[in-house]
């Protein structure tokens, strides 16, 4: 009687913890681990304290890119929009740096180009987990049938990610509650400069993501997993599994979308995958051995191109940008950084409290 009495005891307060979200132990991951054998990263604990996003604001840093013209390098508008990259990542007290470097376009052309990487300390944090998106715009309109040769908006192609990532940034820096783990958020340049699908011949390797490609030869920093951005500010748009995340941060992808059920955006992460693609996360991956899951729009009604209608053509302006998605996106990655700890010590740490404060008041 007594042991029966107990076990209902023990299975009130499971469901007592489980109901108030504190202490979910959730899947173990199972995504390859970082250089030296560093293990791979968990959705360990669920943090109740994580700030929210605001969709405005990074609609607002979407439109501020795009106001500065096609980001193109060796433009003026990237120039100025660089420069402001740096000012607001400073505004928000992260330390923040230029990589300048020059990248070699398919066609032998010189790009002045520069990665932008802000950095968040997290006190006694012994692990470091990186977020990135591309900031340039594309050169070229090769997907459309009018002005072909002039460059794009790139609202979503290059601003939306980026956006997202200065909300995050903003949130944190006026956070009452901040993350466990050290962050560095990196802006690649020169991503979208590839070969144009008018050139027919078309010889050379690696023509796309030369920033990421220079920033994963010249970095030393151990990061834990790497959560990459790419298109994810359309209205009504789908994040599928991306093949390539899948087959090498299966553990980050999975949990990021068992997040994304859990806090209902759901409607845009879609549980199914979608054929691997080459981005910025497959140079981190290759050259670092991070761990990165690729958070990228795709179009199941046309497999074969993978992308919707407006990408890579004048279509990709503002008028499709949606604060809804943004935000979706925006929230589903804070939460997982939130639910991230800096050291193991961190983590039990959490545990423990949240066990506590979980326990019934002793009479
Ligand atoms: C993603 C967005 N990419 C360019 N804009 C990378 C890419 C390059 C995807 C070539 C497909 C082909
Ligand atoms: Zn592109």
């Amino acid at each position: 009687m007594k042991k029966r009495n107990s076990y209902k005891f023990y299975s009130l307060l499971l469901i007592f913890c489980l109901a108030i979200g504190g202490i979910t132990y959730s899947c173990g991951p199972s995504g390859g681990g970082g250089k030296n054998g560093t293990p791979p990263p968990p959705v360990a604990y669920w943090n109740n304290n994580t700030p929210k996003v605001n969709g405005d604001s990074a609609y607002a840093f979407v439109k501020k890119q795009v106001d500065f013209g096609p980001r193109v390098p060796n433009s003026e508008a990237h120039v100025k929009c660089g420069d402001y990259f740096l000012e607001q990542f400073k505004a928000y007290g992260w330390k923040v740096e230029a990589q300048s470097f020059k990248a070699k376009r398919y066609d032998d052309v010189e790009l002045d180009s520069r990665n932008i990487i802000a950095s968040y300390k997290a006190p006694n944090a012994t692990r470091t987990i990186l977020l990135a998106a591309h900031w340039d715009a594309r050169f070229v309109a090769d997907k459309d049938s009018t002005d072909t040769k002039k460059p794009i908006d790139g609202a979503n192609d290059g601003a939306s990610g980026v956006a997202v990532l200065m909300e995050l940034a903003r949130t944190v820096s006026q956070a009452k509650v901040k993350p466990t783990v050290n962050i560095d958020i990196v802006l690649f340049d020169s991503e979208d400069q590839g070969y144009p699908n008018f050139i027919k011949e078309q010889t050379k390797q690696d023509t796309w993501c030369l920033g990421s490609q220079y920033w994963a030869k010249n970095n030393d920093t151990n990061y834990w997993y790497g959560i990459l951005l790419d298109m994810v500010g359309a209205k009504g748009a789908k994040f599928y599994k991306e093949g390539y995340s899948v087959r090498t941060a299966k553990g980050v992808v999975n949990d990021l979308w068992q997040v994304a059920a859990k806090i209902g955006t759901n409607g845009y992460f879609i549980g199914l995958n979608s054929p691997e693609i080459v981005d910025d996360h497959v140079y981190v991956n290759k050259i670092k051995s991070v761990p990165m899951a690729d958070i990228i729009e795709f179009d199941p009604n046309d497999p074969a191109t993978y992308f919707a209608k407006y990408h890579h053509t004048h279509k990709d302006n503002i008028d499709i940008i949606d604060k809804e998605t943004l935000k979706a996106v925006g929230q589903t990655v804070l939460q997982y950084v939130y639910n991230t700890f800096g050291s193991q010590e961190q983590a039990d740490a959490f545990q423990k409290a949240a066990q506590e404060k979980a326990k019934p008041a002793a009479k």
